[in-house]
């Protein structure tokens, strides 16, 4: 069912990351071709707003809510017809979350440069985040978290979470996003909720939205984050400038690098919990054990054919973004999991910690037998939202930092600036921008 890459006798350390990376599976995600769907779907939002979401929404959802934000007493009724369980569960996951991302939090730093020049670098939260938390083939309540958590600990003051209307919901729920959704944004005391899914979520929030009586329903935000399909990313790029955004998510991956040591059957009960989410999500082991590659195999085959959502697994496993690599060491393991640049990465082999320090590139490290990814996605208290398609050679995940602004405070007195007035002049003359020495000569017409 899963394609094999056998690396070995590859001299890999004279491979450039680059071209390893390219050798390696990984979906197929043009978020280019879905840009033509998505523009004329924020333009319709821009144009018509609230009209053109409740449109779009029972055109694409299948559904169509009272109003588009949720009110507050639906919210209310969602915690109290909370399974005590999934409540429970939900408050432990919020506040191992808060407990780390508290951490995260950013002081201000002030450098004395020179006598009388300071420059501090001030942490400013945006004025106000869109969350989008998808709906489509699973709900994520605990994307919720992971969005709504660091950007209250970021202190952003303005906050609105928006999920796709879904069609079953019924009773009090109908039309409104899923109720454990509902329910998570009470629980983190988050109070306005948009019923809007998809591409359109993405506009709402980049434009805002009236009714037909030019009542304003949701104001513009600044800053959107939070995973989604191809089409979220789509209008993400599209309205990139406008607004902010965290990154253009793509299918999650799991990639694990596993030695002999590793136990077959976790490594693959591992990559299956990630290739549940999606046909198009990734699952890659990097082995220099060909008996652990032929384990895993076996255990794939069992364990896929006895899961719930195994036609979804066995798609995404046997598709090219998945696949076992084999290679001749441990070290060649870490540069082809290095290149990968995996969104999330497994380390099960011995010594995890000490491999784990070695690698580079990763969205986010689990280390040894007892760090699945699910642990992650849920309860670890690490944020879930990481860089895919290989954009962690570059990018982090959702954190405090994602919702602020450092802003330099310059503050030189006359005597600090004077003191460097020359050098200001002519670096100002070696760019031929002389404009740019008179503004500071300007300052000090005796000299
Ligand atoms: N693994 C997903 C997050 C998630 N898993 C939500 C379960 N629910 C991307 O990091
Ligand atoms: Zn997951």
């Amino acid at each position: 069912m899963i394609s094999r890459l056998d690396l070995r006798g590859t001299a890999l350390s004279s491979l450039d990351a680059r071209g390893l990376r390219d050798a390696l599976p990984r979906a197929e995600f043009d978020v280019d071709a879905a840009l033509d769907v998505v523009r004329p779907l924020c333009a319709d939002v821009q144009a018509r707003g609230v009209q053109a979401l409740l449109e779009l929404g029972e055109r694409f959802d299948g559904a169509r809510p009272t109003s588009l934000r949720v009110p507050r007493e639906v919210l209310r009724a969602a915690v109290e017809q909370l399974d005590p369980a999934i409540r429970g569960a939900l408050l432990e996951s919020i506040r191992r979350a808060r407990l780390v991302h508290a951490d995260q939090r950013r002081t201000d730093t002030s450098t004395t440069v020179t006598d009388g020049g300071v420059v501090t670098e001030r942490w400013v939260p945006v004025d106000r985040v869109g969350l989008y938390v998808p709906g489509g083939i699973a709900v994520y309540p605990s994307s919720v978290v992971m969005n709504v958590v660091p950007a209250q600990a970021a202190e952003v003051p303005s906050l609105a979470v928006a999920s796709p209307p879904q069609s079953t919901n019924t009773g009090v729920f109908h039309g409104y996003p899923h109720p454990t959704i509902l329910a998570a944004c009470e629980l983190l005391g988050v109070d306005e909720v948009y019923a809007v899914g998809g591409a359109q979520a993405v506009a709402m929030f980049a434009y805002g939205a009236s009714d037909e009586d030019g009542t304003t329903v949701c104001e513009p935000v600044t800053l959107v984050t939070g995973p989604g399909n191809i089409y979220v990313a789509a209008a993400k790029r599209l309205l990139k400038g406008l607004i902010g955004i965290d990154a253009e998510a793509g299918p999650t991956e799991i990639a694990i690098l596993a030695d002999d040591a590793a136990d077959a059957d976790l490594v693959a009960a591992d990559m299956i919990s990630q290739a549940e989410h999606d046909e198009l999500a990734a699952a890659v082991l990097v082995t220099d054990s060909p008996e652990l590659a032929e384990q895993v195999e076996r255990a794939l085959d069992t364990r896929a054919g006895a899961t719930r959502h195994a036609v979804r697994v066995k798609t995404a496993l046997g598709g090219r973004q998945s696949g076992i690599v084999l290679v001749d060491s441990l070290d060649d393991g870490i540069r082809v999991v290095d290149a990968y640049a995996a969104e999330h990465l497994e380390i099960q082999t011995r010594d995890a910690a000490a491999v784990a320090a070695r690698i580079r590139n990763a969205g986010a490290i689990f280390v040894g037998a007892y760090a699945p990814v699910s642990l992650g996605d849920y309860c670890a208290g690490s944020n879930h939202v990481l860089p895919t398609g290989g954009c962690a050679c570059h990018s982090s995940g959702l954190s405090v930092q994602s919702f602020l602004r450092g802003i330099h405070v310059v503050d030189y007195s006359r005597e600090a600036l004077q003191e460097v007035a020359a050098q200001v002049v002519t670096l100002a003359n070696a760019e031929d921008l002389p404009a740019h020495g008179e503004a500071v000569t300007a300052r000090f017409p005796d000299a």
